[in-house]
């Protein structure tokens, strides 16, 4: 593209960019918060067994404005796991968020050390993909967190690296030929922040501003093209609330028509009380944008949520053992190059790890396993001894008569005659 050409475009873009333009964001209004509690009193009232586990939903609640003391002892919990060695990159980038989340740049300041150390993960990470095929140590969601945490938090990050490896067409953005909506949403809240910082500092040429532009509206694309027409769904229900993020900071792209916010919403809001977020992360992952709140405003402390909630702390009412009633039986296969089945009998409402569990009590050489907790709960990384691998993108995908499940083995509640599969498998 010649000069001449970049004057009137870069003007263009600024002029789609000047704050205060309507966005396409619906919102729970105020008098209806009471349909977001069953959100706010999972978070507050659930046990981490680790801080790392507590960290998006420290930044979840936050956002929404909630000023609790029991956030004293989250936010405690999370800067001791700050300062682990262990984490992967997404994981001190959750932190670096929820920690800087809302707070006043001083108080910010406290954590410069912990960008410093996640410019070096991000490095990392793609180290790793030279190395290994294009394959990042964890995957590009977190790829996308370390980019946003930078980029909110004054760190450093080139943005020739951010063209190279964020092209939407990178197979990173895919598992198997599946496009990852929650992986999409993700990047494009980063690229939006990196945009919008160029746009401040007018440090770049037009045309790497162009080309990131170019980059959000595409994925922005590939994310509508995941809407189910009939209840407004971006992905599935988890991926929804970041999905819905993404679609509120790039409202400029032309989506007003593509996209009927309130649908989505109201979808949501009825799957509440059904309890699809149980769990404290899908409870942190969707809160936000229910609230009309991004991650692009943490660090801006006046765009953070007022929260007028009634909160109700109590402790996790005890479920009492109760003497099984009914007995279920489900047929267990494991499958790598062979299959290895069998037939398990498990007390009805147990869940895909229940029956894994039993499996390898009758069979220990087919169907034995390891797992590791997760914010998501466990999640299965070897069967017979084979691990999987994100170098080789391999893992042990759950299926459920040959569909892949969407939940995981800890929550998957199994039924009677149902067909489960453990596979082992590439993304
Ligand atoms: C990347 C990813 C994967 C990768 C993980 C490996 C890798 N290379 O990183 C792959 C493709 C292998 C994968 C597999 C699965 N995933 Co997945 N995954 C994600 C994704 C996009 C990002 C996770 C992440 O890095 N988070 C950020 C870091 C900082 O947090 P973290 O806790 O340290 O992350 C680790 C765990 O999240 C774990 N993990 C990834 N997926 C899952 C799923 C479950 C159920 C558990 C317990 C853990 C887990 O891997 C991460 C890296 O180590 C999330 C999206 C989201 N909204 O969170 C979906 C997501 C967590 N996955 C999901 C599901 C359902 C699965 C599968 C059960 C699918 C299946 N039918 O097989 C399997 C897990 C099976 C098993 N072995 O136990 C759902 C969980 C929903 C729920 N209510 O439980 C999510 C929310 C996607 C969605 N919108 O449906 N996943
Ligand atoms: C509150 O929720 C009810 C029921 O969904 C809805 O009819 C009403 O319009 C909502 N109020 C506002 C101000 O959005
Ligand atoms: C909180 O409680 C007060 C008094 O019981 C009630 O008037 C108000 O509507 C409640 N607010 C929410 C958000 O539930
Ligand atoms: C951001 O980083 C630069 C150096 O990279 C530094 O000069 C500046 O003071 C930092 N700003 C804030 C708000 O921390
Ligand atoms: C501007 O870009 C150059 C390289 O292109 C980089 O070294 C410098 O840090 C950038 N400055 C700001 C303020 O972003
Ligand atoms: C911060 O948030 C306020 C309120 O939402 C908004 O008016 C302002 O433009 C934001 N500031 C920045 C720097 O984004
Ligand atoms: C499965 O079979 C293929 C082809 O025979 C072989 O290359 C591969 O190593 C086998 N995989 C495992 C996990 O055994």
């Amino acid at each position: 593209m010649g000069p001449s050409h970049q004057l009137p475009l870069v003007g263009l873009l600024l002029f789609s960019l000047i704050p205060g333009q309507p966005c396409t964001i619906c919102e729970v209004s105020n008098e209806n918060y009471s349909r977001l509690n069953p959100l706010i009193n999972t978070m507050i009232n659930s046990k981490y067994t680790r801080g790392i586990q507590a960290a998006n939903v420290l930044l979840s609640l936050r956002l929404a404005g909630i000023q609790d003391q029991s956030l004293g002892q989250l936010t405690q919990e999370v800067r001791d796991d700050g300062e682990k060695k262990d984490l992967t990159s997404g994981q001190l980038a959750l932190v670096i968020l929820a920690l800087g989340a809302c707070q006043n740049s001083v108080e910010s300041v406290t954590y410069f050390h912990l960008v410093s150390q996640l410019e070096k993960k991000f490095q990392e990470e793609i180290e790793n993909m030279g190395l290994h095929d294009g394959n990042p140590l964890t995957n590009y969601y977190q790829l996308s967190l370390d980019v946003l945490a930078l980029c909110l938090f004054n760190g450093t990050y080139s943005i020739d690296e951010i063209k190279k490896y964020f092209a939407p067409e990178n197979k990173n953005f895919y598992f198997g030929a599946q496009f990852s909506v929650d992986t999409g949403a993700m990047a494009v809240l980063a690229l939006t922040c990196v945009k919008r910082s160029m746009i401040k500092t007018q440090n770049k040429s037009g045309e790497d501003l162009q080309s990131i532009s170019n980059y959000i509206e595409s994925l922005v694309k590939k994310m509508l093209a995941e809407k189910n027409k009939e209840n407004g769904l971006i992905g599935n229900i988890y991926s929804t609330g970041e999905a819905m993020q993404a679609l509120f900071v790039s409202s400029n792209h032309d989506n007003k028509n593509e996209w009927n916010c309130q649908q989505t919403l109201n979808t949501v809001l009825e799957e509440i009380p059904k309890g699809a977020f149980r769990m404290p992360i899908a409870a942190a992952q969707i809160l936000p944008a229910l609230m009309g709140k991004t991650y692009l405003d943490v660090n801006n402390h006046s765009s953070c949520g007022s929260g007028h909630f009634n909160l109700s702390i109590q402790e996790p009412t005890p479920v009492e053992p109760t003497s099984p009633s009914t007995w279920i039986s489900v047929h267990y296969t494991v499958k790598i190059n062979k299959t290895y089945s069998t037939e398990v009998t498990v007390p009805k409402g147990s869940v895909f790890l229940d029956v894994m569990k039993e499996a390898q009590k009758i069979d220990k050489a087919a169907f034995r396993f390891t797992y590791v907790e997760t914010s998501w709960g466990p999640y299965i990384t070897s069967v017979q001894g084979l691990k999987e691998n994100s170098n080789d993108r391999t893992y042990w995908q759950l299926l459920s008569g040959g569909t892949p499940v969407s939940q995981g083995v800890g929550n998957y509640v199994v039924h009677n005659g149902e067909n489960l599969e453990v596979r082992w498998s590439k993304y």
